[in-house]
Parts: C-alpha cells; structure tokens; sequence
C-alpha cells in the first residue's frame, strides 16, 4: 500500500537532538531546540509547579473528560494572564477562549477557524524568518502562507522599513502573524514605539493580527511587560487572534498546556464563535489533556504560587540574559573573536541568532560537538558556566576558520 509513499526530511529544529544524542563526546552541547536548562545543564521543573501537583495529588482529583474547550477555570485564567484585568474586551465577556494542545494546537485551532469562518482572505503573513514549524500549520489548515520582513542581515537586527513596506502592501484584511515578544529565532522583537506604528499600519490595511504568544514572562522576566504588544493592539480597538503556549513560561513542555482565544464584538457574538470552536475542535481531538491544565490552573489561581512562578520565570529569564552578557565578553574581550557580537547581548528571549554561517555550524557539530540549528540560531538555556567557554573557544576557532 505505502510503495509510493516517498521518506520525508527530518523535522530541522528536532533533527539536530538526533544527532546530538548519537554524539558520543563528553564535551558535546546540544544548542538547538528551545527548551530551558537550568545551571546544570538539566531540565528544570519550576518549584511552584512541583507545589501545585503536590497539591493536586492530595486532593485526588477525577479523570473524568474536561468540555471540548477544556477546563474553564484554567482558560479564563489564562485569558487574563494575556490580556490584563484591564482589557475592555475581557470585562465585556467578548473574548472566545478554549484550551489548546500547548501553543501549536493554539496556532492549528486558528488556522482552522480562520480558514473556515474568516470571510475576507485566506492569505496568512509570517515574518521572515519565522519559527519553522508556522507554514506547515497554517498551510495545512488551509491557509496561503506569505511573509514579510523581518530580519536584517546587515544589521542583525529588524528589518522595520521592509516590515512596514511589505505589510502597507498586503492585501486588505490579509491575516497577519506577530510573535507578540521574544521572536523565534531571531531573537529580535520591535520595540513599543515600533509596535505602535505596526498597530496603525494593521489598522490602515484593515488586516487581521494573529498573535503567537509562546513565551510571555520569558523575554522581559515580566509577564505583564511581555504582553504589552497584545495589550497594546487590544486597547486600539483591533480584535486579535492569540495562541497562548505555558510549555516555557510555566516548563509544562510535554503536557501540552496552551489556549486560543479571539477577541469578538459582544457576549452574543462570542457564543457563537465559542461554538463554532467546538465544531473544529470535536472531530481533531475532542477534548484536551487534563493534568497540565490542572497546574496552570492552579498556579495562576493562588496568589502564593503565582508569585513563587513569577519569580522562577525571571529566574529564568535572568539566567539566560546573563549567559547572553557572558557570552559576549568571552567572545569580544577575552577571545577577540573577529566580527561584531553585540547582538548576543541585545537579542530577547530563549534564542540567539548568531549570524554563524551553515559552512561554521558543520565545523561546530562536526570538530566541536557542538549542536544548533543550520540557520546559525542557539539556545541560549542550552549553555550555563560549565560549558560557556568552551562553546566560546569553539565559536572563535569556526570563525577563524
Ligand atoms: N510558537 C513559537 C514561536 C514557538 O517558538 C513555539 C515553541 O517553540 C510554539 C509556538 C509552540 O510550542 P508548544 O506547542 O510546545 O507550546
Ligand atoms: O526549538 C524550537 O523552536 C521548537 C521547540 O512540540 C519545540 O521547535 C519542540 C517540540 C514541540 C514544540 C516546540
């Protein structure tokens, strides 16, 4: 049956743990998927999270299926957490929310509403670049994928003029895709002032904003401050998409926490997007994963654990920025490193894109064990005082060939 069924390339962000894993050197650093290490260099599992289960485990909780659009408490929760207690859409009860397969299930839910009750386009814009696995989301809930730029080769930084250019030149109400902070895998967001112009252009072209929202509290340390490009485009009066992920912010990778929620005209009308959601989501998977929403749920729910998580997300937020200031003095002052380096110190969150070339990040792997993704991008988690320098030395040595 399957003769003609041709073998397909490995997933690029997840191929490279591939290779690291069959690596047998002890020096070897595995740099590319985004998932956070702590100093050790081991996945860290947030104390404020080991306290919820404990506390859910006491209470012996019930495996019963949760609604189609999951456990309300948690999305109205997670709801607030995006859009601040201040938003006029939240207090008006317009805001359609369901719980998501962590944010990827959030992107693919919207997608496919879109694709299926957006009258207007069926053309999405991504940056350029944007995280890998966007175009085939979107492409196969039915969607034509476009980009804009974003990234600046010369500058290592954004490209604003081609963005603004490329969006006053999308198609009326196109949807649109914005990494609402720490772009993956530039590492590269607009600023507020940048953020404000963006709004009015989207405002002008009449284009639709679809925010992903993987890493808010990650960025800045402040999840509040993370969320100002949401809040920001919300309080002009656009109605948003967002997808919602709690795999970094909350370290619930593998229990696929997340919620996708739009922001509509009315209670009237939410309920009817609220049920056009369930008529998607039914037939995908029926009903969401029940314990990591529990957690979240509880975390966000209890003012203790709240602030024990608010402190361990700009834990780790500062433990990364500080591997981004220790990289660069490493790399310009002790190594002399040929090349500018600042952006390591300026990019935000989990990534840096370094600007290595694929020719230097094959010379990594293969004479250094040293792991990334080809388009030069790390995590910056992956490296802690342990390994730092050595990923410097390593680093210098490609460079110079
Ligand atoms: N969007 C972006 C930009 C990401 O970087 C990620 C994870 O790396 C996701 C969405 C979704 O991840 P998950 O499905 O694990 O929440
Ligand atoms: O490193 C990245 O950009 C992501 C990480 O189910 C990731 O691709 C890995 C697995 C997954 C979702 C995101």
């Amino acid at each position: 049956s399957w003769s003609a069924v041709p073998a397909g390339p490995p997933d690029p962000i997840l191929g490279v743990t591939e290779a690291f894993k069959a690596d047998k050197d002890p020096r070897k650093i595995n740099l590319g998927v985004g998932a956070y290490r702590d100093e050790n260099g081991k996945p860290y599992i947030l104390g404020s999270v080991k306290k919820a289960e404990e506390l859910l485990t006491s209470s012996k909780p019930d495996k019963e299926y949760l609604p189609i659009t999951g456990l309300p408490e948690f999305t109205k929760k997670a709801a607030l957490l995006a859009y601040g207690a201040d938003s006029e859409p939240l207090k008006q009860g317009a805001v359609a929310v369901t719980q998501s397969i962590s944010g990827t299930g959030a992107l693919r839910i919207g997608g496919a509403f879109l694709a299926r009750h957006y009258p207007h386009s069926k053309v999405i814009y991504l940056p350029v670049p944007s995280w890998g696995n966007h175009t085939p989301i979107f492409r196969d809930s039915g969607l034509e994928v476009r980009g804009y730029r974003y990234f600046d080769k010369k500058t290592v930084g954004l490209d604003f003029e081609g963005l603004k250019a490329d969006l006053l030149a999308a198609p009326e109400q196109a949807i649109v895709l914005l990494h609402a902070c720490a772009h993956n895998p530039t590492g590269i967001d607009p600023t507020p002032e940048q953020w404000q112009i963006i709004s009015d252009i989207v405002k002008e072209r009449k284009l639709f904003p679809f925010f992903d929202m993987a890493y808010q509290g990650f960025a800045s340390g402040s999840t509040s401050q993370d969320a100002f490009a949401v809040r920001h485009f919300v309080s002009q009066g656009h109605q948003i998409a967002l997808a919602q992920s709690f795999a970094k912010n909350m370290g619930l990778y593998g229990e696929r926490v997340g919620a996708f929620s739009l922001t509509t005209a009315d209670p009237e009308e939410k309920a009817r997007v609220d049920s056009q959601l369930k008529i998607i989501i039914r037939p995908m998977y029926s009903n969401p994963p029940l314990h990591g929403a529990r957690i979240a749920n509880a975390i966000l729910g209890d003012k203790a654990l709240y602030s024990q998580w608010e402190g361990e997300v700009k834990g780790m937020a500062d433990r990364i920025i500080s591997m981004r200031e220790k990289l660069y003095s490493t790399l310009t002052h002790d190594l002399k490193t040929p090349g500018e380096w600042g952006h390591i110190k300026n990019q935000i969150g989990m990534f840096s894109f370094t600007g290595l070339t694929p020719p230097q990040t094959k010379a990594l792997a293969e004479k250094a064990h040293v792991y990334m993704t080809g388009d030069g991008r790390i995590s910056m988690a992956g490296l802690n005082s342990s390994n730092i320098e050595y990923f410097a030395e390593s680093v210098n040595a490609a460079v110079r060939g």
